[in-house]
């Protein structure tokens, strides 16, 4: 028999890398989808796996369609995935942020609490619930959380509501506390895919420049395909528990903007730069670094790709795109 799994988000970033690493591990995937007009596959089109996945309609904002879903497909695993996942945006929609990302998660642990007890519960948690607070500028497991978006609030809600369907019903409810990850089929609107889409763009001969907020912020980037890996990795363990998935080492956008546009021959890259005050945030995380020693320790998991080939994956992607 093959093993089942359920993936929220799956037409997202993450969601697309985990369909092909579950596909490659033989599951049954399941994916839940949205109603929508004209959905659009392109991520998995990029993967080439949008035809082996079964779709499922369904919405976090929709309890009985979570309920449903979880009856009729009683997956071996659950990997919640969807949400409104981006920071900017959750400061002008926070109360539609906390419906999907809080509440959302809510209803599908009542699902699986009562109609599928045995499955394996993943949550997508973040480093964002961090905030500034770190001890010596580095994060870990036991690192106090200091959300400063709603989005991050919205995060902090749902993992402690996944920590107690573990504590309260005996569920395997683990959560995975994820640093940033991109890759070729990031999300346009996040920073690294901006500036590579718009790297392609110049390079191209179709814009003139990038406008970008603060590009002093630090993050320890890493690549999708790895953290996608974590994320199977925590649910194959015997006991649930929390791990933090980073890659140990922190770059600013300044250090993106050089390795990326000098991958297509640009060393004076201030000049297609311009500030633009529209995209910096109410409160913002300066410098975001994990230690995820926990999880070298107890997964065996160890990222892969490294910075620079990460950010010249994306820009050789981008070119090949639009070229
Ligand atoms: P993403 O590309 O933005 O994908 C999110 C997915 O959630 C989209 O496919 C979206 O569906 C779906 N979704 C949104 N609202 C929904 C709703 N009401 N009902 C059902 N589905 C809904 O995000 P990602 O980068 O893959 O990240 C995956 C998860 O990890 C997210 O929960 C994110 O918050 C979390 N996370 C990400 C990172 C990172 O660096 N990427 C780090 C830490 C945590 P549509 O396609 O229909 O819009
Ligand atoms: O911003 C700065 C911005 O939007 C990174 C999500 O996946 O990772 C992601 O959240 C930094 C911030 O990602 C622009 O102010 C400057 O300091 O790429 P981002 P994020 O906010 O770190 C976490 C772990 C998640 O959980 C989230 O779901 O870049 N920045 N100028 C800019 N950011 C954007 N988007 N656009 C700019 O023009």
């Amino acid at each position: 028999m093959k093993k089942t799994a359920l993936i929220t988000g799956i037409l997202g970033q993450d969601g697309a890398y985990l369909a092909k690493l579950l596909l490659e591990k033989d599951y049954q995937v399941y994916g839940l989808i949205r109603r929508y007009t004209n959905p659009n596959y392109s991520n998995l089109d990029y993967l080439g796996v949008t035809d082996d996945i079964e779709y499922v309609s369904g919405d976090m904002n929709d309890e009985a369609s979570l309920m449903n879903i979880i009856k009729l497909t009683t997956p071996n695993e659950v990997y919640n995935l969807a949400a409104q996942s981006f920071v900017g945006s959750s400061w002008d929609q926070a109360k539609l942020t906390t419906e999907v990302n809080s509440l959302g998660v809510l209803y599908l642990l009542n699902a699986i609490r009562f109609f599928s007890p045995r499955s394996k519960f993943y949550q997508a948690s973040t480093s964002e619930m961090f905030g500034n607070s770190s001890s010596k500028g580095i994060q870990t497991e036991e690192t106090p959380f200091h959300p400063r978006s709603p989005y991050a609030i919205s995060k902090l809600y749902a993992h402690w509501m996944t920590v107690n369907f573990k504590e309260s019903y005996g569920l395997f409810c683990t959560s995975g506390i994820l640093f940033n990850h991109e890759s070729p089929i990031r999300g346009i609107e996040f920073v690294t895919r901006k500036i590579t889409d718009g790297i392609a763009r110049i390079k191209l001969g179709l814009a003139k420049e990038i406008r970008l907020g603060n590009i002093e912020s630090k993050r320890d980037w890493g690549f999708a395909g790895d953290y996608v890996e974590a994320m199977w990795l925590m649910l194959q363990q015997k006991e649930p528990d929390n791990f933090l998935i980073s890659t140990g080492i922190n770059h600013s956008i300044k250090d993106f903007l050089e390795i990326a546009f000098g991958r297509v021959g640009i060393k004076d890259w201030k000049k297609y730069i311009k500030i633009d005050p529209r995209y910096k945030r109410p409160a913002e995380l300066f410098v975001l670094q994990g230690k995820s020693d926990k999880a070298h320790r107890k997964l065996g998991w160890k990222p892969k790709v490294k910075f620079e080939e990460l950010v010249k994956m994306m820009v050789d992607a981008d070119i090949k795109r639009l070229g």
